[in-house]
């Protein structure tokens, strides 16, 4: 069976998702494209033979749309993926999943209520190979159990647009997601540290920012966001156990010997970073609606908790203590602990 896509947003990467489905996926055929620029939508939807469809709504009642994927702005996830709810569609969700701890709460219940999982979020890195490779050791207790976690995530540089609180909703997030399915365990609490700012960035961003968690079992993480690095683009991240750690491999590149010195690339984005992720990510959503199975991805409860823990991660940071992640309980529905 072919999935019929239709796509909510035609932006960056709406058009990079649209393009996988196309010519990466198989089994899938983006069917129907919507954007508030209407020029965007047409020009993305001309490239793949889709139809322009007038808004959001449209594409989820839409005959031949399966499966919806939405790539709008964050605020106007919830709208969308409650309308494919209601219509009983699989929904792919870029994160967030919605802005507001109470919108995703609203898009668990709904959800919950309808008792068939069909949203999942679009946390790539749980399919990038070097954390899945991490998780297993993890999981097979050959480091014993974790204790800390040091990561880093750092972006050479961002545009102006780019804000203080983006650091926790933006890029952090992804760690927040991740260390939650890394260690199966869920964040209680966080802190933000700032070191002095790089004169190398935006005059109205505190860049870097350094955020301490700690999960339920008592785990300690530091991650150092730093959005203006310069070099490169380069996630780290170090999980020490009781009997040895587990650290993230850099992405394979060719070691070069010139003019005396030995060098190996360093990526300068994150969608090089991550473009094997994102494949298997829609390889795996594709075939789960291919075959009426649940998404094995992220699931809305994921969607909540990193809502939760990215927004409290912003209210430390401006209020300079520990906030804890005040968290609902979670519904037996979505299983396990994190
Ligand atoms: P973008 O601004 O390039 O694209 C968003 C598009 O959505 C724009 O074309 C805009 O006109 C359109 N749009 C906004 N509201 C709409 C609505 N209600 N209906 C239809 N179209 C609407 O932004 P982007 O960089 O493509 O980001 C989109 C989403 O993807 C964001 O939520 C972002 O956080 C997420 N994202 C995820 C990753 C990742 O690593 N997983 C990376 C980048 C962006
Ligand atoms: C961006 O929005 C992403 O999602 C990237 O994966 C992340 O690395 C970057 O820091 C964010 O700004």
């Amino acid at each position: 069976m072919t999935v019929r896509v239709g796509v909510i947003g035609a932006g960056w990467i709406g058009q990079e998702h649209i393009r996988r489905l196309t010519e990466t996926v198989t089994g899938a055929q983006v069917t129907a494209v919507t954007d508030i620029d209407a020029a965007r939508a047409q020009e993305a939807a001309a490239k793949v033979g889709a139809r322009v469809l007038p808004d959001g709504a449209a594409v989820v009642a839409a005959d031949d749309v399966d499966a919806v994927l939405v790539t709008s702005w964050g605020p106007t996830h919830a709208e969308h993926v409650l309308n494919a709810i209601a219509a009983g569609k699989p929904v792919f969700c870029e994160k967030p999943l919605a802005t507001t701890a109470e919108d995703c709460l609203k898009i668990v219940e709904a959800e919950t209520a309808l008792g068939r999982r069909l949203v999942q979020v679009g946390f790539m890195r749980r399919y990038d190979a070097g954390y899945r490779q991490m998780k297993q050791v993890i999981d097979s207790g050959r480091i014993g159990e974790p204790l800390v976690v040091h990561c880093a995530h750092r972006n050479a540089t961002v545009p102006e647009s780019y804000h203080t609180d983006m650091a926790a909703l933006d890029s952090a997030v992804h760690e927040i997601d991740v260390l939650r399915w890394l260690l199966d365990d869920e964040i209680v609490s966080a802190q933000v540290v700032l070191p002095r700012s790089t004169s190398k960035r935006f005059e109205h961003l505190k860049d870097p920012q350094i955020m301490l968690f700690e999960t339920a079992k008592g785990v300690r993480i530091d991650l150092e966001v730093f959005v203006n690095c310069q070099y490169g683009y380069d996630i780290q991240c170090e999980t020490v156990g009781e009997e040895g750690l587990v650290r993230l491999p850099d992405p394979a590149a060719v070691g070069v010997r010139t003019a005396g010195q030995h060098s190996t690339e360093v990526l300068t984005d994150w969608v090089g970073r991550f473009v094997d992720a994102f494949d298997t990510e829609f390889r795996e959503w594709i075939t789960a609606v291919a075959t009426g199975a649940a998404p094995t991805g992220p699931s809305a409860w994921d969607g909540y908790a990193a809502t939760v823990i990215s927004n409290a991660t912003v209210e430390a940071r401006k209020s300079g203590g520990i906030v804890a992640t005040d968290m609902k309980p979670r519904p037996a529905f979505y299983g396990g602990t994190a």
